[in-house]
């Protein structure tokens, strides 16, 4: 008798008419061959291969470069279930609508069967997806950001539990690309796009909002959030979760080297985009990071500003829409050193300096395996994952967010994360720098009803043993002239090490309105640039600033009806109150 999987794959193939079917074994000599036929056809350039061993360009088409947040939908049976936080048709609307668009879509192509296990490969936390696809690009991409092949095939034997994932390329028109969910059927469909976070079904679609509505079930927590470690030089570790929206600096974070100054310390990876975390047996919370690679940001990638992906990045990864100098490398704005006199820029079109556009797109990104950095953790494998202390709420701000402060506890950490709002950035197409809403930094990748997801953050801190203190960060601070009071990257270990001396009560800080902000002596600045006014500045908590954001989430948390949990409104109520007194 066929497996549920062998007989998904068979309806997939009348329906989408493949030339031939190819299932994924994950070995080397697999992705080999993918990568020389996608050379031989063009998809992939060769990097110089001795500064870049093992290392691909792909160029995507100029209409597909970003998630497409209007073209993504959550197809639950209920409209109030999807929330005002996601677009929704009816399941059936759905599949009527988007079926018609996989009809023969794989005419003349292979179809690829792609088995992968989000998580590591003996953990009880971890899961098994399966994508078929038409594109070689994501085929391989999976190879690099998922556990893929044999050992996902072995761990589902002839289960039916996997989350199905079916992509195609389609004709890649905007006007036919849909990336659907069907959570209550742990199906995603996505056709029309070959864009990672559209078309890497295991990623945002299934870790976060699959995995997110799964979770909800469950009784877990899936959350777009790095998780690092931090060894003290008494060599103590503490672990941190930090959701920051996309493109906002959470790979640069994760990968944080210590600067001079801060001598004895060390971070460890353990992820850097997405965190699953469970009360494990000791009723704490422990986190893994589902994927096996990072599909980062390039354009302001350096060694100043992460040296450890740069050491990453140098074998066997992807590269995509980056520009390509005449030596065969690849290049983005930011990159260390002058740019390139010219080159081919992202779209393939001869370039220089003085051209005026970009070499690099803005969401240029590197896919590589997390195996390869520098600091990963020793732990990032371990089957349990690793326990959170803290976990950061961040986002973009110019104005009014302090560098950073703590919750008073559980449900006002909540509220924080729940209020959060940042400036958009390229990840997405849309408008960059406009300030949104962006709760928890989830918005995109909510799978379920904000609302529900706020509720469910509470019942968990109900059920925490020893729960994780809550923080808010904000890097981004500028002052009235609209210079970074921050200096961001390595000096952020400052920021971390009072986070982490408020975990284990030996940090002070001072009890305000908004939350406990550290006092200025609570923050190291020795050594940085940043004065004694400066960092007045970045602590300041302005009242009638607060005031106008709390009816700007009044009018947020008014969005979700009755589906706000009322801890929430009361939340904003007590602060409101506490800004007055
Ligand atoms: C990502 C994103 O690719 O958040 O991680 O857009
Ligand atoms: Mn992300």
């Amino acid at each position: 008798m066929a497996t549920p999987l062998e007989q998904w794959v068979e309806e997939t193939a009348q329906h989408t008419r493949p030339k031939n079917i190819h299932w994924c074994d994950g070995s080397e000599a697999e992705y080999n061959k993918m990568i020389a036929d996608m050379l031989a056809s063009g998809t992939m350039l060769e990097l110089n291969q001795k500064a870049y061993p093992n290392c691909y360009l792909h160029r995507s088409d100029p209409s597909d470069v970003a998630r497409t947040e209007h073209l993504t939908f959550v197809c639950t049976s209920a409209k109030e279930d999807a929330g005002p936080n996601n677009n929704w048709m009816t399941p059936a609307d759905a599949k009527e609508k988007v079926g018609k668009l996989f009809a023969g879509a794989m005419q003349g192509r292979t179809m690829y069967v792609v088995p992968y296990i989000m998580g590591p490969v003996t953990s009880p936390f971890s899961q098994l997806g399966v994508e078929i696809t038409d594109s070689p690009y994501v085929a391989a991409s999976m190879r690099i950001m998922t556990r893929m092949g044999k050992a996902a095939l072995d761990r589902l034997g002839a289960s039916g539990n996997f989350v199905k994932g079916l992509h195609s390329l389609g004709d890649l028109s905007p006007e036919r690309r849909f990336i659907i969910h069907f959570p209550e059927e742990r199906l995603i469909w996505s056709v029309g796009s070959g864009y990672g976070g559209n078309a890497l079904l295991g990623k945002k679609c299934f870790a976060l909002r699959l995995g997110s509505f799964m979770a909800r079930e469950e009784g877990w927590l899936a959350e777009h959030c790095l998780i690092l470690g931090i060894e003290e030089p008494s060599g103590r570790t503490t672990y941190i979760a930090a959701a920051f929206p996309s493109a906002c600096g959470k790979t640069n974070l994760a990968m944080l080297i210590p600067p001079e100054s801060q001598k004895g310390y060390k971070v460890f990876t353990v992820g850097d985009d997405i965190a699953w975390m469970h009360i494990g047996a000791d009723g704490r919370l422990w986190a893994i990071n589902p994927e096996a690679g990072f599909f980062g940001v390039a354009p302001g990638t350096n060694y100043k500003t992460n040296p450890n992906v740069m050491e990453t990045i140098k074998r066997n990864s992807i590269f995509t829409n980056v520009a390509l100098t005449p030596d065969g490398l690849p290049w983005w704005e930011g990159l260390d050193g002058d740019p390139p006199a010219n080159a081919i820029d992202w779209q393939g079109k001869p370039w220089t300096p003085q051209s005026g556009t970009k070499g690099a797109h803005p969401n240029s990104r590197f896919t590589t395996p997390a195996s390869q950095c520098p600091s990963i953790s020793p732990h990032w494998e371990d089957p349990n994952g690793v326990p959170i202390s803290a976990i950061l709420f961040g986002g973009r701000r110019a104005k009014l967010v302090p560098l950073v402060y703590q919750s008073f506890n559980w449900q006002h950490g909540v509220f924080l994360g729940a209020t959060m709002a940042s400036e958009t950035t390229a990840a997405a197409t849309s408008a960059v720098g406009v300030v949104r809403r962006d709760p928890m930094a989830m918005l995109p990748f909510c799978g379920y009803n904000m609302g529900d997801y706020f509720g469910h953050w509470l019942a968990m801190g109900k059920r925490i043993k020893q729960a994780p203190l809550i923080f808010r960060t904000n890097w981004f601070r500028q002052s009235q002239e609209g210079k970074f009071l921050w200096p961001g990257f390595g000096e952020n270990l400052r920021v971390l090490r009072w986070v982490i001396g408020r975990v284990h009560q030996e940090a002070g800080a001072v009890e305000t309105p908004i939350g406990y902000v550290p006092r200025p002596q609570d923050i190291d600045t020795n050594g940085i640039a940043v004065s004694p006014t400066m960092l007045q500045e970045l602590l300041a908590v302005d009242r009638e600033g607060w005031i106008e954001a709390s009816h700007g989430q009044r009018e947020f948390l008014d969005k979700f009806g009755d589906r706000m949990p009322r801890e929430i409104w009361q939340e904003n109520e007590a602060l409101e109150q506490r800004l007055k007194r």
